[in-house]
């Protein structure tokens, strides 16, 4: 027993520190496992480790975010987790810490934690009210779990203490670690029971009525080193702020139609999916990309004409955005003139490249518009478009220094060979893609060093709201060159060299690759 309690009975009685450090821990186990099990029931998110991430999110500087979405790719979120941990477990040092003679400043700490729980569920507009039953959870029982552990280790009534007896808490503490193991994984179970993929596998094949014309074979120059025309739905690119991805089911679904309207409508899954379906390419593309990045991808998308429903709601002339919200919160702000622009074809779509849209894509519905940014147009698990004025309502990245209005820019990307290739001096073939949505390529060129710009070979032009790919050969000497590409649309606006940083509403500049050729 005296290798625990290091004190003997006259001095000042005080935990060792490992048993002291162990309280912390184990207070910790139990407030995230209670947590979880009760979020299982009242609405995964409101996880207290969840919500607490997403609240980090939420309010982190936008450069960070977006360093993050840029630097990490589809790794932001697992570091943000990591971190997160790292720090609570230090809350919990700390807590064990401060607690080695009285319990007290221990269970401040471990109730100000708790509290940042609740806040953070609370600040949520997503989750209703009963859903703050998972971070009181977590606070009463991590209180508990710290206050009982701390009276079994060292008992407040000095006449009754017969010493630290170690095999009693430590009983209670594999007591503590195997209940809150329980606690996460039922919590666990039940959050994701009602999993989005079984009503996806239900919606059964999306036959257009009309579908787009079929791809012509020099659609693209694969074979030659650009990108395949469409993205396969596993390889493109995702961006969103959530942390645990939306899981809905279509019978849970709904669109609202509302605001500046004539008349408020809601569409249920089965209502869209009874329409007569279109099928569209459309390329998208992430502000943050920068130049030359990987953030824009290319599918063929079913659904509905955007067009048709606000025609139902009748938009009301003095509109300006159409302010869309997802089931997670996010927001999005759209020129209410583009949305309702029938010959710039905004959908609601529901398929991507002949599935329903993938969980992670925005199933069951998501907002696709040709020429936008996604930040401002592609709303994934969308629930509801509200038409206001821009005073009226700010959305998720314009209250962070994003630009209102954000037209995707013309640019271009070497895709083949990669940078610092070496290759063999002579003829190089370079390949890549360039996109100008909704105004369309006209003219893609390339050079060596300071050369001249020649020509490259354009792919067929399946849409000018699609991306379209190029090869060129160039002829290289030996050493170390560098080989820059630039687009021409069809408004006749050549890319600038400029370099521009993707804040406020996308990135500019010439893409180039330094090529060691020997
Ligand atoms: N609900 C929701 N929708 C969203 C976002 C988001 O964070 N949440 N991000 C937008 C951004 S910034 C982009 S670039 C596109 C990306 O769509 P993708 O993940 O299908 O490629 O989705 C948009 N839709
Ligand atoms: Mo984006």
């Amino acid at each position: 027993m005296s290798t625990l309690q290091e004190a003997p009975p006259e001095a000042p009685r005080r935990l060792s520190l490992p048993v002291a450090t162990l309280i912390g821990l184990l207070a910790l186990a139990a407030a995230l496992g209670v947590g979880h099990l009760v979020a299982g029931f009242v609405g995964y998110t409101a996880s207290p480790f969840i919500a607490v991430a997403n609240y980090v999110i939420d309010h982190s500087p936008t450069g960070i975010v977006k360093w993050a979405e840029r630097t990490l790719g589809t790794w932001d979120k697992p570091v943000l987790k990591l971190g997160l941990g790292v720090v609570l477990v230090l809350f919990a040092l700390l807590a064990g810490q401060l607690s080695r003679r009285t319990p007290r400043a221990g269970q401040v700490l471990v109730f100000l934690l708790g509290a940042a729980g609740v806040a953070a569920v609370y600040a949520r507009s997503d989750l209703g009210q009963i859903s703050l039953l998972a971070p009181v959870a977590a606070l009463v029982a991590g209180l508990a779990v710290f206050t009982w552990l701390h009276r079994l280790a060292l008992p407040p009534d000095v006449v009754h203490d017969r010493g630290f007896d170690r095999r009693k808490f430590l009983r209670a503490g594999v007591g503590v670690v195997a209940g809150s193991g329980v606690a996460a994984v039922v919590g666990q179970v039940a959050g994701t029971s009602a999993d989005a993929e079984d009503s996806r596998a239900a919606v059964g094949p999306l036959v257009p009525a009309r579908t787009a014309p079929p791809l012509p074979a020099d659609a693209d120059f694969a074979k030659l080193g650009s990108p395949p025309f469409l993205t396969p739905n596993a390889d493109f690119y995702r961006i969103d702020t959530a942390l645990v991805v939306p899981q809905l089911r279509t019978e849970d679904w709904s669109l609202r139609i509302h605001g500046m309207v004539d008349r408020e409508v809601t569409f249920s899954y089965a209502d869209i999916r009874s329409r007569p379906l279109v099928e569209r390419r459309v390329t998208l593309t992430c502000v943050s990309n920068e130049v030359g990045g990987p953030l824009i991808s290319n599918a063929s998308w079913i659904g509905v004409d955007l067009a048709d429903l606000l025609e139902e709601a009748g938009v009301q002339a003095g509109a300006q955005q159409m302010f869309a919200t997802s089931v997670d919160g996010w927001t999005c702000g759209t020129p209410a003139n583009v949305a309702l622009d029938r010959t710039r074809g905004a959908m609601l779509a529901i398929g991507m490249n002949g599935e329903p849209l993938p969980v992670e894509h925005g199933f069951p519905a998501r907002i696709v518009i040709p020429g936008l940014y996604g930040y401002v147009s592609a709303t994934k698990w969308v629930k509801s478009l509200e038409f206001t004025r821009w005073d009226d309502r700010q959305a998720y990245w314009l209250s962070r220094g994003w630009a209102e209005q954000a037209p995707i820019k013309t640019e271009s990307r070497i895709d083949t060979p990669a940078a610092f290739a070496r290759v063999s001096a002579g003829k190089v073939r370079l390949a890549g893609t360039a996109w100008a949505q909704h105004t369309g390529i006209a003219k893609v060129e390339v050079r060596l060093d300071q050369g001249p710009w020649l020509p490259a070979t354009l792919s067929a032009e399946v849409s000018k709201d699609t991306w379209r790919m190029w090869w060129a050969e160039l002829d290289v000497p030996p050493g170390s060159h560098q080989a820059f590409v630039r687009a021409t649309d069809q408004d006749g606006y050549t890319q600038t060299e400029n370099r521009a940083d993707p804040v406020p509403d996308g990135a500019t500049g010439w893409h180039s690759v330094t090529l060691n050729a020997s």
